[in-house]
């Protein structure tokens, strides 16, 4: 039987999460993801985008904390992630959604470096070379997140993909292919 796909997209998620690198989410990696990112993309600490990034990534580790870490010990073990993820994308995913969004957009306005409102296929590259994931994902992710074919990346279309990752099974969804996607068993 094959792994759902979210269920395969968690983990991947989880594994970029965790930049230590010791199986477990705390709030150390999101201070040292949130920092490699500003220092790649938005190094400027008076900026926005800088500014954004780290809220967003703070917010992000604090609704894991509070909605994830069942035995209370202030880390988050893969098992408790996706148990958490599986919760609130059952709850219609609204509670999710706002997680994600509120990361979403912050997320956006760093990645689109020259603030054109669009994300163009060097800003995206740049994004996976900032937090350490494969340069060819990136290039296969943007094709596909460009939905309309303009050749940039659209608020829409990213907060779009951003979502698919936790909700959706179908591999049509360009979102879910935003990580690379384990081949289907
Ligand atoms: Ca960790
Ligand atoms: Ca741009
Ligand atoms: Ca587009």
């Amino acid at each position: 039987m094959s792994v759902p796909l979210t269920e395969s997209n968690l983990a991947l998620v989880f594994a970029a999460l965790d930049t230590t690198g010791d199986g477990r989410l705390s709030a150390a990696d999101f201070t040292m993801r949130a920092d490699q990112m500003c220092a790649a993309i938005a190094p400027d600490p008076t900026s926005a985008a800088h500014q954004d990034v780290q809220r967003g990534f703070a917010a992000w580790w604090e609704h894991l904390r509070a909605s994830a870490d069942a035995n209370h010990d202030g880390s988050v073990s893969p098992k408790e992630y996706l148990a958490a993820v599986r919760t609130q994308a059952g709850n219609a995913g609204d509670d999710l959604a706002e997680v994600v969004i509120a990361l979403a957009i912050p997320m956006f306005n760093a990645v689109d470096n020259d603030a054109d409102g669009t994300i163009s296929l060097p800003e995206y590259v740049r994004f996976y070379t900032a937090i350490n994931l494969d340069n060819q994902i990136g290039e296969d992710a943007f094709t596909r997140l460009d939905t309309d074919g303009d050749g940039g990346i659209s608020q829409q279309e990213f907060v779009t993909g951003l979502r698919a990752i936790f909700t959706s099974n179908d591999p049509g969804d360009p979102g879910t292919w935003m990580l690379g996607q384990a081949p289907s068993s």
